[in-house]
Formats: structure tokens, sequence, C-alpha cells
């Protein structure tokens, strides 16, 4: 047991450690060969995936393509770093484009984990779940194209992969003047439910709920007191009336008997109780046994 448990804090730690070593220049793998599956979905062997692609259907309200745009979005733990109780991160969390634009996103992933840039609320009938989405595995650079549609309107950006947005991996593009912003994201808007890293106030801090007084168990103490001094009384009553009776029951039964049958009738009387005795013994055994 202690074996295993020492396994598993040790793997642990290994994979963390894998996890966020550092990753270098020259660990950045390009997908560039991936295979086309078709409606803006590519994906390669290595764990590079691209939803969404769209490099030439106009969405609504654009009669034209407005211009070329790129940008670079970077991924990693150290990226989480300026912001507290956060884990991942981009290296941007929000950015602003013009309606209409073409733009091309160059992900890279500095982590060792699994990353991925998810944009939501697209038209759905360009993009399938109203998402365009890049995804890598490890340290990697993926590139994708979308064409962003004509409304003033702020899209959720966000990495997927269970807990990463809720750990930092949150952000937003605005096209446009942008529209209602989304709560949580690193250095742009502020949390939902906020977090207190700093020192307790007062004001803020719920206050730990009273110890019990000894007072309020005193009425549960008194009441098995109470309770043993009941069953105390009743046995010395019993045992006051009960012995004389028990001593003269005896006394009728063995009245006018010579002292031999006496002692038989005890004999008996403990032979039989030794029977009893030796049968709960063994009972007890063959129980203990079974166990
Ligand atoms: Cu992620």
């Amino acid at each position: 047991m202690l074996k295993h448990s020492f396994l598993i804090v040790f793997s642990a730690l290994l994979t963390a450690s894998t996890a966020f070593a550092e990753v270098k220049t020259q660990d950045i793998v390009e997908h560039t060969m991936l295979m086309d599956h078709g409606d803006g979905h590519l994906m390669d062997m290595e764990g590079g995936m691209i939803m969404g692609q769209n490099k030439d259907k106009l969405p609504p309200g654009c009669s034209k393509i407005s211009g070329d745009a790129e940008i670079t979005v970077r991924a990693g733990h150290k990226y989480s770093k300026d912001f507290p109780g956060t884990m991942f991160g981009f290296d941007q969390h929000e950015w602003r484009i013009k309606p209409c634009t073409r733009l091309t996103v160059h992900f890279i992933n500095e982590d060792r984990v699994r990353h991925q840039w998810m944009m939501h609320g697209l038209p759905k009938f360009i993009y399938d779940k109203g998402m365009f989405h890049l995804e890598v595995t490890g340290p990697a650079k993926i590139s994708g194209t979308l064409i962003l549609p004509a409304e003033d309107r702020t899209y959720l950006v966000h990495c997927d992969i269970a807990q990463h947005m809720e750990k930092g991996m949150k952000g937003q593009l605005i096209v446009g003047k942008g529209g209602p912003p989304f709560p949580s994201i690193p250095g742009v808007t502020g949390l939902a439910i906020p977090d207190n890293y700093g020192p307790a106030q007062p004001s803020t801090v719920t206050a730990a709920p009273a110890a019990p007084q000894p007072s309020s168990k005193l009425p549960a103490v008194t009441e098995t007191r109470r309770s043993s001094s009941g069953i105390f009384v009743l046995g010395v009553v019993l045992g006051l009336f009960g012995t004389p009776l028990a001593i003269s029951s005896y006394r009728q039964r063995f009245q006018g008997k010579s002292a031999r049958e006496v002692l038989s009738y005890a004999t008996a009387i403990a032979k039989h109780a030794f029977d009893r005795l030796l049968g709960a013994l063994a009972m007890l055994l063959n129980n203990v046994g079974k166990k």
C-alpha cells in the first residue's frame, strides 16, 4: 500500500515536472502537413487540428473581405504567473479585429500538454457548431484562417481541455465595436466570482462557527447520569427485595430435604450451568473461526 502510494506520488510529480519543463524554441514543431477532411476540418496524426477553416466564404453582411490580418497567440503555463489563481494562459487575452477581416491565427503551444485556441459564436451555416478551433499537443505551432462576420460583436475564445479555461485560458476577440464582454478574462475583465488572495478582511470574512459551550452539553450529560442513577437504584431495590425472596424460595424448596439431597440438587444445577457455558463458548469459537 505504502509502496503504491509512493509510486503514484512519484509519477504525478514526474508528469508535472515534465509537463512544465522549459520549452525551447527548437522544441516547437510546426504542423503543416494536415489532412483535409472537408468542411474546413484538417487533422494530422501528431495531434494537430484545425476546425472551421474558411479562406473564401463570405459571412453575412460582408460584400467582400475587408483585409487580411495575422495574429500570433502563445499559450502556456508561464503566461499564468501574473494572474493569481490561474495555471495556464495566453500571452494576450484580448484581440481587436475589423469586421470582414480574413484573419490567420498562428497558435504556439509552449507547454508539454494539449492546448487549444477555440472561438465560439460564429455563423453556424459556415462554421460547424459556430466554432473556429486550433489545437496542438505538446510544444508546437499550428496556423488556421477564418473570415470574421460584419456584426459588431465580442467572441469567446478559450481552451476547452478540462479546467484550462477555468484556470486562465480564456480570452475574447472583439470584432468592430464589439458587444457585451465576458467575465473572468485574466487582466481584462473582473472575475464572475471574486477571489480574495490578500489578507483577510474582517468585513468580508465569515466568522467561524462558535465552538459549542460546555453549558450546551450539560443537559445530555445530566440525562445520562440520571438514567445511570435510575438503573443503579433499580438494581439496589431488586437486590434488597429479590435476595430474601430467593432465599425464602430455596428454603421452601429444600424444606425437609436431607443435606445429601440438597447437595445432589446443587450439583445438578451446577452441571447444567457448566454445560450451558461450554455450549456458549463453543458457539463463540465457531463464529470467530468463520470470520
Ligand atoms: Cu489548454
